[in-house]
């Protein structure tokens, strides 16, 4: 007997991709139930060769749910999550809403795989940022080797990152220039389209962004709270996967043919790194898959032990709906929960 399985948010980016990941690694469920908002029921959505019709998540009785994938946003998660894990599902959480919560565990599987032994405070697992995500899996395996100081990021985000709206307003003004219309942005702070905008969520006090911030935050709780992050967060007009620019200062010499043998056997990683033009990762090429590629890997001479690299994953996989996954098989593999049909 196998799980019992509810998405939440099944009709949004991610959401979608979550179906597909699960059918694509014969997620042991025995059934999924795809849950939205109201206005998003009856809604269809492919899940392997079935298709599923989306329930009202406000009446949705979860008392024999097992696995909760939730991706609704945070002010549904802050209201859905703990009554769903009250009701005796692990919720594993998209939004940011628990990331920083001391009580909920906050996991990339190949970094911090252990950390969900501790989800019964709440019931609740929180999935990363999809900028952090794609970046600690990069960065764990050299941290082990050679211990992080300092890292320096600058991000080239997609606009599937800012949900479905986004990429139809990137699709609109691009049509819009060749067509020689009006281009109209609601999505964006400024035009998207062959255009560069250094500004990803809120601006904080300090003038970081709030995405610059989670990057820091996180990757301190996921990894090491000692290491020091300062990144610029960028949106690009890419469909799909984030990409970045890394530099890091380590406590001990680390050299470049070092760390691309660590990484190339380093679990979630493909390194791509061939010094000749085209012989590294784009976005494009990343989309649809599961890997965090690294290319450029070099040593940096302006610090002491420094190195950079380019980093480039599916922000809608790695970053969101393969990463939630990958926490609900990390809770089956470590004998963490059991089906609750199998247990009555
Ligand atoms: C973006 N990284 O690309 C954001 C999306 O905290 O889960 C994900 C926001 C989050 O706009």
């Amino acid at each position: 007997m196998g799980y019992k399985v509810a998405l939440v948010g099944a009709t949004g980016n991610v959401g979608r991709e979550m179906l597909s990941i699960l059918d694509e690694r014969k997620f042991p469920a025995d059934e999924v139930v795809a849950l939205a908002s109201r206005r998003s029921m009856g809604v269809e959505v492919s899940f392997g060769d079935k298709t599923l019709k989306c329930k009202d998540l406000e009446t949705y009785d979860f008392s024999d749910i097992d696995i909760c994938l939730m991706s609704a946003g945070g002010a549904v998660s802050k209201e859905w999550s703990p009554k769903i894990g009250a009701a005796g599902a692990v919720v594993i959480d998209n939004s940011s809403t628990w990331r920083m919560d001391p009580d909920v565990p906050l996991v990339v599987p190949e970094v911090n795989a252990a950390a969900v032994d501790g989800f019964r405070k709440k019931m609740i697992i929180a999935n990363p940022n999809c900028s952090t995500a794609q970046l600690v899996v990069a960065l764990k395996p050299l941290h082990d080797k050679a211990t992080i100081k300092r890292v320096v990021v600058a991000t080239y985000q997609s606009v599937s990152g800012a949900g479905k709206d986004a990429m139809d307003e990137l699709f609109a003004q691009t049509k819009a220039v060749y067509t020689n219309s009006e281009i109209v942005n609601n999505k964006f702070p400024k035009r998207i389209a062959f255009n560069a905008i250094p500004h990803i969520d809120v601006f904080m006090e300090d003038g970081y962004t709030k995405e610059e911030w989670k990057m820091m935050a996180e990757t301190k709780k996921i990894l090491d709270p000692k290491i020091k992050l300062s990144a610029t967060a960028v949106r690009i007009p890419v469909f799909v996967s984030h990409s970045e620019a890394v530099n890091v200062e380590f406590e001990h010499p680390i050299s470049a043919d070092e760390a691309r043998d660590i990484l190339r056997n380093a679990p979630g990683c493909l390194v791509i790194d061939k010094r000749e033009p085209g012989g590294y990762v784009t976005p494009y090429e990343a989309a649809g898959e599961d890997a965090t590629y690294i290319s450029r890997i070099r040593e940096d001479a302006t610090v002491e032990n420094g190195l950079a690299f380019w980093c480039v994953s599916d922000n809608l996989r790695k970053g969101a709906a393969l990463n939630a996954v990958q926490i609900a098989e990390c809770l089956i593999n470590r004998k963490l929960i059991t089906a609750k049909k199998k247990a009555a």
